[in-house]
């Protein structure tokens, strides 16, 4: 049975990660438009990653005989000016999700919940990789620069850090 104070939060972490899948979606489909298939692909996934972060809350709630409300989706940005722009926007958005992770689990902590606590810890991993991962392609678009080629480089970049990942999740599938 969950806590009032954490049933509530834990319905507000729904939303952030919805709207994080929704946001992924929107830059998925503006970077398909620009021709961007390396990073199309990238925030295709990020998408329904961050449904599948959903879901998982969802049925934790239910299954702790919680009531996992489906919230309001905000409507995501379409248009973005860059590339570049757009990747600085991610970071900030996935710090925001963590430091909301980290929340959760000061009040599940505080409320003795071991359970929530212990559902948490993905959470707490999963954050640490994503930010990892969207730093090295912040830190990749500095060295490649703006010049005139950069964007095809820059995509090229963000290609190989997917197929790095379809690797790493087939290794883990395989365990
Ligand atoms: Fe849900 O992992 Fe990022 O936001």
């Amino acid at each position: 049975m969950l806590n009032i104070k954490t049933l509530e939060f834990l319905n507000k972490q729904i939303a952030l990660e919805g709207n994080a899948s929704a946001t992924y979606l929107a830059m998925a489909s503006w970077c398909e438009r620009q021709g961007l298939k390396g990073c199309a692909t990238f925030f295709y996934d990020q998408s329904s990653e961050e449904r599948m972060h959903m879901m998982k809350i969802i049925h934790y709630i239910n299954e702790m005989d919680g009531h996992a409300i489906i919230p309001h989706q905000e409507k995501p940005k379409a248009d973005y000016d860059s590339i570049q722009e757009l990747f600085k926007i991610v970071y900030e958005q996935e710090k925001e999700v963590t430091a909301a992770i980290y929340n959760l689990l000061s009040i599940s902590q505080a409320e003795n919940d071991h359970s929530t606590t212990l559902f948490l810890q993905w959470y707490v991993a999963e954050q640490r990789e994503e930010e990892s991962q969207i730093r090295d392609i912040l830190d990749a678009i500095k060295l490649i620069g703006t010049g005139g080629q950069s964007l095809f480089f820059i995509d090229q970049e963000v290609a190989k850090i997917n197929a790095q990942k379809e690797e790493e999740d087939l290794f883990e599938d395989e365990e």
